[in-house]
């Protein structure tokens, strides 16, 4: 299998919809030993059946805006696991009210939170477990169309998603001497609890239907299966790409 022994430690389930879910059942799927991050204890009662039914071996609870909360993971996982192989970070945050209306509209306090949850977090995620990442090991985190063209209403999520595919290109960088990789993949809309209460998301499934290439939606199983090629040995000379899994709409023009 693919993915035979390789230990993964996956931040960003909340609940069986989440991407981070279709992502560790492929990786189960294909070998892999799973380890769990979520935010707050509030979301641990819906990760502990989730951990049980995929086999993983421990959760541990870790606040990505929190240098401390992120040691102390890194301390626990060195605890349980030493070296590991595949890192996944699949984890946004934006105020309600910043993903509707006016981008210009967007105060001080919620650029700096968009940023920091769903951008500088991957580079704090990085520096922390670099020490514990095994020398062919692969880091996967989660963008969207909307950080390069305008997407109406993802807005301060739009400029966090640009400062997140940037910050890859840097950290494949230093990760590289290693033989880190870092790739990032670029789903089309899913309707997770993420996308849940976001105004017009039905329409933006729908016009994917319409439009798209493939004339229809992704899954987190199609996200999850390119989450195996980039964490396995398969991608081997792949690092600081952008993959898109969007049944093909960013390749349109008119
Ligand atoms: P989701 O709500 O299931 O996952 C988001 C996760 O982020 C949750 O598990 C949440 O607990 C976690 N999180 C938020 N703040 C955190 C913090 N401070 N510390 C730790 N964890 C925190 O939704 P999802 O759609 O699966 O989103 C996962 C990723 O996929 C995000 O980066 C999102 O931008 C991206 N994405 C989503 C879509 C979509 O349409 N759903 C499309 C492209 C990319
Ligand atoms: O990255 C995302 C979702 C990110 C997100 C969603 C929420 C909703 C609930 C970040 N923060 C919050 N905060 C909340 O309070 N996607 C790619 C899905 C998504 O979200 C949109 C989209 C799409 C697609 C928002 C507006 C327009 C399109």
């Amino acid at each position: 299998m693919l993915l035979d022994g390789k230990k993964a430690l996956i931040f960003g389930v909340a609940n069986e919809r989440s991407i981070a879910y279709g992502i560790a059942k492929q990786f189960k799927e294909n070998g892999a030993r799973l380890g769990f991050s979520y935010a707050s204890e509030a979301i641990k009662k819906r990760i502990d059946p989730i951990s049980e039914e995929l086999g993983g071996e421990f959760t541990l609870q870790c606040d990505v805006t929190d240098d401390a909360s992120l040691e102390q993971a890194a301390a626990s996982v060195k605890e349980h696991w030493g070296e590991f192989d595949i890192l996944v970070h699949s984890i946004a945050f934006a105020n309600r009210d910043d993903l509707q209306g006016r981008f210009i509209d967007t105060s001080r306090d919620g650029f700096k939170l968009a940023m920091d949850v769903s951008a500088y977090s991957l580079v704090a995620m990085c520096r922390t477990f670099e020490p514990l990442l095994a020398a062919d090991s692969s880091v996967l985190t989660m963008t969207y169309y909307g950080s390069d063209k305008v997407v109406a209403n993802y807005n301060v999520m739009g400029v966090a998603k640009a400062a997140l595919e940037s910050s890859l290109r840097y950290l494949a960088v230093d990760l590289g001497e290693k033989g880190v990789r870092i790739n990032a993949i670029s789903a089309g809309p899913i309707k997770t609890l993420a996308a849940s209460g976001i105004s017009g998301f039905r329409s933006i499934l729908k016009t994917i239907e319409e439009r798209a290439p493939m004339k229809r939606n992704v899954t987190t199983e199609d996200v999850g299966k390119t989450a195996v090629y980039l964490a396995s040995d398969l991608s081997s000379g792949v690092t600081g790409e952008v993959v898109f899994v969007d049944s093909g709409y960013n390749i349109l023009g008119m």
